[in-house]
């Protein structure tokens, strides 16, 4: 099974490889158009790649060859030029690509120029400054650079981790596939991907089928396989073309719960089960929870297998969220109302075309209220964010009158006049008290200065928290997850403020962020903190990670009652205006 999306992958991949190499830019541009309208198709090209051949030409922006190279992927699984291209091209030079900050132009420019075609040698060459001879490279653009390399660098030659969201997604489309044939009966994704880690080693994937062989085969056969790493009788393991590690295993559906659970580890968590299944003289392993023997090291008869839920009762233990099985304790019982994305009622992060968003007013609160929401805060940046067209006091005030009256037009929501407003390197707000007071909500963020010292990021923040007119702490750290550290405060402070000022902390739910992160979430529910998660919408499809800010929200066990997004619309209001 070949979907759209994997003929999309491949020619966005096409596209990247023919870039590196130095392809005629028509050919780049026409494999990315190709890629573009792959994804954008509403019928099955892989259907009419076998059936009709011919009718791919009908497509708009598949010429002759992409056609065929579609028909190929579709029968073989591959496209031989594709192949070819990823041994032409130096095998380092696909991961720099992944770093922050680089495109395929400047990628090609930096091998070509400085024969630059690792990451060792993009950081030696950042420290000789030879950085700086290259054309479009300036000062900012090296130091953001460096940030970034440093950073992934840092995190040790260890093998590369993949971010949560880009993970997650891989994952459920390979599933998807897999679920479709006949003797599947259930499909999960395990490891640190189901504990919503922020990032991800590799893809543990599991599959209950009457066929295992028929699962294997297919599953090693997919489209976007770079390797084939195992292929055996319990488990098949590929590397993808990012580079990304993926296991499979097929069990039984009758032990799907067992091997859920080991699978889904953590080791830590594992072994804790495993010695209080011990203390009960029972024994845990991926098949299931057995009674122990007559005899030392053998097993007596079955007790649990099917569900996980099943496993934790016959332990006596809640049914552990994957969330919070990264610890070895179970000491903490997890709270009966730990927050689930279900019950996330409001987005109160979110930016129009007034600013860098890519949606107007009404577009926005259309999305929020086909979500259910009861309310949607239009926070568009303030005017110190100048790249991101923040908005002078005159167009803010405009931009009011606009929202009040969107949200008379609309109806059926409430949507909120806010403004995401800079926290300056000093601590001051980038508005004047007068200007925000006439907001319903304000978010201030960081966006500049990131790389101040601890004291003066945790003076700067905490100047921010105890704003009489603040609501929100946005991204307080202003990390991004393998491409910028951040500021470093004393969360025990900020912790300490935001539950004296009832400022809320911001989960910033997009996998590059994920800040507060999930140990400093913690940290602020522990202290009594209010928690905000939100989307930080500049697009349509932002509303998608909030699973990734609540799976973060779980991580630091954070009870419903602590989330504001997830309060009713009167408690939400009544906090709102307890700032006015
Ligand atoms: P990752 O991939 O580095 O992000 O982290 P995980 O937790 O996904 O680790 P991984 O892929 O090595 O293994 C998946 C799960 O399988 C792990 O969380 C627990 C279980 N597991 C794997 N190897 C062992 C082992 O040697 N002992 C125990 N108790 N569990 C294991
Ligand atoms: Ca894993
Ligand atoms: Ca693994
Ligand atoms: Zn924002």
């Amino acid at each position: 099974m070949t979907t759209n999306q994997d003929i999309a992958d491949s020619f966005a991949e096409f596209g990247d490889l023919l870039e590196l190499t130095g392809a005629n830019p028509f050919k780049v541009n026409a494999f990315r158009r190709a890629a573009r309208a792959c994804e954008g198709e509403s019928g099955d090209m892989a259907t009419l790649a076998r059936e009709e051949p011919a009718r791919l030409r009908g497509i708009s922006g598949v010429g002759e060859s992409s056609a065929r190279h579609i028909v190929e992927l579709v029968t073989t699984g591959s496209i031989p030029d594709l192949v070819a291209l990823r041994k032409a091209v130096p095998p380092g030079l696909p991961a720099l690509l992944t770093i922050q900050g680089l495109g395929p132009k400047t990628v090609r420019l930096l091998w070509e120029s400085l024969a630059i075609t690792t990451l060792e040698e993009l950081a030696k060459a950042i420290d000789d400054g030879k950085l700086e001879s290259v054309p479009r490279m300036g000062p900012k653009s090296i130091a953001n650079l460096k940030e970034s390399v440093a950073a992934r660098l840092a995190s040790g030659n260890a093998p590369l981790r993949h971010r949560l969201g880009q993970s997650v997604p891989i994952a459920e489309g390979i599933l998807e596939k897999l679920a479709a044939l006949s003797g599947t009966t259930r499909t999960a994704y395990a490891g640190s991907a189901r504990r919503g880690r922020e990032t991800v080693g590799d893809l543990d994937l599991l599959v209950a089928s009457t066929d295992p062989k028929a699962v294997k085969d297919l599953f090693v056969a997919m489209p976007g396989i770079s390797r084939v790493l195992a292929h055996g009788e319990t488990r098949s393991s590929v590397e993808l073309a990012n580079g990304m590690q993926v296991d499979l295993r097929v069990v039984e559906d009758s032990a799907f719960g067992a091997a859920l659970l080991y699978f889904t580890g953590s080791k830590d968590h594992n072994v804790r089960l495993r010695e209080r299944a011990i203390g009960r003289s029972m024994h845990l392993n991926e098949y299931g929870l057995f009674r122990a023997g007559e005899k030392e090291g053998e097993l007596g008869p079955l007790v649990a297998a099917a569900t996980e839920a099943a496993i934790y009762e016959a332990l006596e233990l809640p049914e552990w969220p994957p969330e919070l099985r990264e610890s070895a304790a179970l000491d903490f019982i997890p709270p009966a109302g730990l927050l689930e994305l279900s019950q996330i009622r409001a987005e109160l992060h979110a930016h129009t075309t007034e600013s860098d968003g890519e949606l107007s007013i009404v577009e926005l609160a259309a999305l929020a209220k086909a979500r259910g929401f009861h309310t949607i805060a239009v926070t568009d940046h303030s005017k110190a964010s100048a790249q991101a067209n923040g908005l002078s006091v005159e167009r803010l005030l405009a931009h009011i009158d606009a929202i009040r009256e969107a949200e008379a037009r609309v109806g059926g929501i409430r949507i909120l006049a806010g403004s995401e407003v800079d926290i300056l390197a000093d601590g001051h707000l980038d508005y004047d008290d007068e200007t925000l007071a006439k907001l319903d909500i304000v978010v201030a963020s960081p966006h500049t200065a990131l790389r101040q010292a601890p004291e003066a990021a945790t003076a700067r923040l905490l100047a921010a928290i105890r704003h009489p007119l603040v609501h929100i702490l946005g991204h307080p750290t202003g990390r991004i997850i393998q491409g910028r550290d951040g500021l470093s405060p004393d969360i025990a402070q900020l912790c300490q403020a935001a539950r004296e000022s009832r400022t809320a902390l911001e989960i910033n739910c997009h996998w590059m962020r994920l800040d507060l992160r999930d140990t400093h979430v913690r940290a602020a529910i522990d202290a009594g903190c209010l928690i905000a998660i939100d989307c930080d919408v500049h697009g349509p499809s932002d509303f998608d990670n909030l699973r990734f800010g609540v799976a973060t929200a779980r991580r630091g066990a954070t009870p419903t009652t602590s989330c504001v997004n997830a309060w009713d619309r009167s408690a939400l209001h009544e906090w709102l205006a307890s700032k006015r």
